[in-house]
C-alpha cells in the first residue's frame, strides 16, 4: 500500500440544496470520493458537523492546513489516519474542524485504499461478518422532516428476498401503494418529505394502521415477507415529561404502553428512538417487554458514541443500535462502537442522513459489517444511489445474477 499523494476538496449540494463537502483522496494507484451527509433530527450528542463559519471555513481549513500534511500518510492504516484527524482537531467532538469534514477525509481515504487494491469497499472493509443486508425504508415521513405530517418521523419497511432486487423493488411498490391509498382519501396533492416518503396530514393512529394494512397487501401479492417499523424521533415531540402528538399528548408511562401496544397489537417489529434521548430507562423497560419479538433501536440515543452504547448495554436500553458515520466523524471511531454492539449481541442498522448525495458508501459500509438493515429510504435519487449499489455488491458478491 502507499502513501497519500494528493487531495482536493470542493463544495457541492446535499439532496435538500444545502452546501456540503465532498473530498477527494488520491495514492501512487487509488483514488477515493466521499461527500458528507446531514441530518435536520441530530442527537443532542453528535459531534459537531462544522467549525464556526460553516462549511466554507471547513473548506478553508482543509486547504490551508490538512491537504499539506496528509502528504505521505499511510493510506492502508485507517485508524493511525483517523487519529491523525483527531490530533489535527484536538477536541473530542470535532468542534475545531467539524465532524463532517471529518468523515468526508476518512471515508474518501478507506475508499482510496480499496481502489488501490483494486477492490470494491464493502470487500476491502470486510470480514467473516460480512453479508448482504436488508434494505429498510420509510414510506411516510413527518416530524422534523416535513411540513404538517405525521408527529412520528418515520413510517419504515422491509423485504426481505435472498434477491435484493426484489426486497428494493417491493419496497417501492408499498411506497406507490401508499400514495395510491391517500390520494383517495385526499383532495389535495400529496408531497414528500426530505427522504421522500409521503407527507400525509393523517394522525399518526390512522397511519399505523394504513402502512401495516398496505404492507400486508403487498406481501400478499409479491411473497415476501415485509416487516413494519417506525422512528419516532421522540426527543423532537417530548417536552417536560410528555409525548405532544399532533391529535393528544401522553406522558412518559403511557408512551411505553403505546408504543408496546404497536409492537403487540399492530406486527410492527422494527422501532427506532420510542423515547427521549437521555430516558435510558423507559427504553429499557419497553426492551424488557417486547424485546423477544421486535429491534428496539438507539439512534438519538447513543448517536454511534461508544460511550453512550456502554451506558445502554449497562442499563439494557436497547437489543439494537443504528450507526451513521457523521455522527461520530471518522470510520475507526463508527467500527469500535460496531465491535461493542456486536460483542453483545446487538442488531445493528446503518443508516443514511435525512440530507443525502449520491455517495454510497453506507451500502458498502453495511454489506462488510454484516449489518441487518441498512436504512436509507425507498425512493429518490440520492436513496436509490445508496439501493442500487446494492444490487451491484451482491451481483459481485455472487449472489444474483
Ligand atoms: C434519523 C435520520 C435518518 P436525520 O433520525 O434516523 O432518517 O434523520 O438524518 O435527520 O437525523
Ligand atoms: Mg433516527
Amino acid at each position: 500500500m502507499s502513501g497519500i499523494v494528493d487531495s482536493k476538496i470542493r463544495k457541492i449540494l446535499d439532496s435538500r440544496g444545502n452546501e456540503t463537502v465532498e473530498v477527494e483522496i488520491f495514492t501512487e494507484y487509488g483514488h477515493g470520493i466521499s461527500a458528507a451527509p446531514s441530518g435536520a433530527s441530530k442527537g443532542a450528542n453528535e459531534v459537531k458537523d462544522y467549525p464556526e463559519g460553516g462549511v466554507d471555513q471547513a473548506v478553508k481549513i482543509f486547504r490551508s492546513e490538512i491537504s499539506r500534511k496528509i502528504i505521505g500518510l499511510e493510506s492502508g492504516e485507517q485508524e493511525s489516519f483517523d487519529r491523525f484527524l483527531e490530533d489535527i482537531d484536538g477536541t473530542d467532538n470535532f468542534s475545531s474542524i467539524g465532524g463532517n469534514l471529518a468523515v468526508a477525509i476518512s471515508l474518501a481515504n478507506a475508499f482510496a485504499s480499496s481502489d488501490e487494491l483494486g477492490i470494491p469497499i464493502f470487500r476491502y472493509l470486510g470480514g467473516l461478518n460480512s453479508k448482504m443486508t436488508v434494505p429498510l425504508g420509510n414510506v411516510v415521513g413527518g416530524g422534523k422532516h416535513a411540513v404538517n405530517g405525521t408527529t412520528i418521523q418515520e413510517f419504515l419497511i422491509a423485504s426481505h428476498s435472498n434477491h435484493v432486487y426484489d426486497a428494493i423493488r417491493t419496497n417501492s411498490l408499498v411506497h406507490k401503494r401508499i400514495k395510491e391509498r391517500a390520494s383517495k382519501e385526499l383532495d389535495i396533492p400529496v408531497g414528500m418529505g426530505d427522504e421522500k416518503a409521503w407527507v400525509l396530514p393523517f394522525d399518526d393512529e390512522k397511519v399505523i394502521t394504513m402502512v401495516k394494512e398496505v404492507a400486508d397487501e403487498i406481501s400478499d401479492k409479491t411473497g415476501l415477507t415485509i416487516e413494519n417499523g417506525m422512528d419516532l424521533a421522540a426527543s423532537n415531540f417530548y417536552e417536560k415529561g410528555h409525548y405532544i402528538y399532533r391529535n393528544g399528548k401522553l406522558t412518559r408511562e403511557e408512551q411505553v404502553d403505546f408504543v408496546e401496544g404497536i409492537v403487540k397489537d399492530r406486527g410492527y417489529t422494527i422501532i427506532e428512538d420510542p423515547f427521549d434521548e437521555n430516558d435510558f430507562e423507559s427504553f429499557a423497560e419497553l426492551t424488557k417487554r417486547v424485546g423477544d419479538r421486535a429491534i428496539i433501536i438507539g439512534d438519538d440515543i447513543y448517536t454511534s458514541s461508544y460511550q453512550r452504547l456502554q451506558e445502554g448495554i449497562k442499563k439494557k436500553s436497547s437489543n439494537a443500535i443504528l450507526l451513521k458515520p457523521n455522527q461520530v466523524g471518522t470510520l475507526s471511531r463508527l467500527l469500535k462502537t460496531w465491535r461493542l454492539a456486536k460483542d453483545n449481541g446487538m442488531s445493528v442498522v446503518v443508516s443514511h442522513r435525512s440530507g443525502e448525495t449520491t455517495d454510497y458508501f453506507i451500502s458498502h459500509l453495511a454489506v462488510a459489517i454484516g449489518a441487518d438493515y441498512l436504512k436509507t429510504g425507498t425512493v429518490g435519487g440520492e436513496r436509490i444511489a445508496k439501493l442500487n449499489e446494492l444490487v451491484r455488491i451482491q451481483e459481485e458478491m455472487g449472489g444474483q445474477e
